[in-house]
């Protein structure tokens, strides 16, 4: 660190150097990320909160109302008005969360979990910090939870079982209807990691798409993860965690004796309430209608890769649910693939299983990308 400040104007030029170097949605090129542009009006309302912290709620009464009614609409929208929770970082912080309600809910000496095999890394997070077992739970023949394998798995030490809306790589959606059945009869915690499905699949069913049941309408299910900073457009970093009853969040609440409220259950102490202004902003001015509109659109995008993948001589790997088209050539490796089209400019993701190139077709992708895309993949494999 030099001794003498930097005039501001060549700071930003300095900064502006480094910017150079990053990817960015906007260009289209990105083509494996979850998130995406934030939408203007979220990064306008996120700048107004920048100095509010949520972790002393008592001096930003404003941003703590905020909150409240942003966590009610996330709960209307997943089927359930009366819910508690937190607008938080991001999807890790919000299942590791929910697995710590879970365990502190149901006191037993060796706690395990059970997620799916396609289950977010993020669980292994969980399970490492609150010294849980994990154990994974085979899929079907179509990549989604087998509820055979979790019914196998169960036992007196099962503190919560974990179904995904809308899987990392693929982007299937579990058989939630069944978990809650389950999880009800045997009175284990239900999480439902939405963190990606959450803001499109509510949307797209009122569009008239047949998807199943996943959220707070099924008895079974105690809690859920909803990314703003997903397809909900916000800023990073805006995760959502929601819980069925208010017992959730005091199982974890802890004393925080100088601040202005009594009892904390967060993870982290002081957390911005931008991410819940952008949120709550972003809810008001798209409302369902704008949402539904983003969520379908990226469907007919999704459609129009899928067909130029197969028409190119790809295969699919499964037939996309949601917005996620994962690939492969007959003709050479995943790895093989993945590194041509790297050389094109595009930057690809790999799903793991089954090992494909994996497209998130998020709000950034357009028409024109998927043809400009499209036009490299007809070329790639004949060089
Ligand atoms: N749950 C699910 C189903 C997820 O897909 C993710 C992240 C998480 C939880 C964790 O969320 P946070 O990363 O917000 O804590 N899924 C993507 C992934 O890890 C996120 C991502 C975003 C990846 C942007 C790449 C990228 O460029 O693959």
């Amino acid at each position: 660190m030099e001794d003498k400040g930097i005039p501001k104007e060549q700071i930003y030029q300095m900064l502006r150097k480094y910017k150079e170097k990053d990817l960015t949605h906007r260009s289209g090129r990105i083509l494996g990320s979850m998130c995406t542009c934030p939408h203007p009006v979220g990064v306008k309302a996120y700048a107004m909160f920048l100095e509010s912290n949520l972790g002393d709620p008592g001096l930003f009464p404003g941003t703590k109302a905020l909150e409240d009614e942003v966590i009610t609409m996330l709960g209307q929208l997943l089927g359930k008005e009366d819910v508690y929770g937190h607008i938080i970082t991001g999807g890790t912080e919000a299942n590791l969360m929910a697995m710590r309600a879970a365990r502190n809910l149901k006191n037993v000496e060796n706690p395990e979990i059970i997620v799916p095999k396609s289950a977010h890394f993020s669980f292994k997070k969980a399970a490492d910090m609150l010294c849980l077992d994990l154990k994974m739970a085979e899929l079907d023949d179509d990549y989604r939870m087998d509820i055979s394998s979790v019914e196998d798995l169960i036992c007196d030490n099962t503190v919560a079982i974990v179904g995904v809306a809308g899987t990392t790589e693929l982007g299937k959606i579990d058989p939630i209807e069944d978990l809650s059945r389950i999880c009800q009869e045997q009175d284990i915690h239900l999480h439902v990691d939405a963190a990606f499905g959450g803001y499109i699949i509510p949307f797209l069913k009122e569009s008239g798409y047949d998807l199943p049941e996943f959220d707070f309408k099924l008895p079974g299910v105690s809690s859920i993860t909803i990314d703003p900073h997903k397809m909900g457009l916000a800023p990073i970093p805006t995760g959502g965690i929601l819980f069925r009853e208010r017992k959730h969040l005091e199982a974890m609440a802890i004393e925080t004796p100088y601040l202005t409220e009594d009892l904390q259950s967060t993870v982290v102490g002081t957390r911005t309430g931008a991410a819940t202004a952008a949120t709550w902003a972003l809810l008001k001015h798209l409302g369902r209608e704008g949402y539904r509109e983003v969520a379908t659109s990226c469907m007919d995008v999704t459609h129009k890769l899928e067909e130029g993948i197969k028409e190119a001589g790809f295969e699919l790997v499964t037939e996309p649910e949601l917005n996620i088209v994962p690939f492969r050539s007959p003709e050479i490796t995943v790895e093989e693939l993945a590194q041509r089209l790297e050389d094109k400019g595009w930057a690809v993701s790999l799903a793991t299983y089954p090992r494909s190139i994996r497209v998130i077709v998020m709000p950034h992708l357009k028409a024109e990308h998927i043809n400009d895309f499209l036009k490299d993949l007809e070329t790639i494999t004949g060089d």
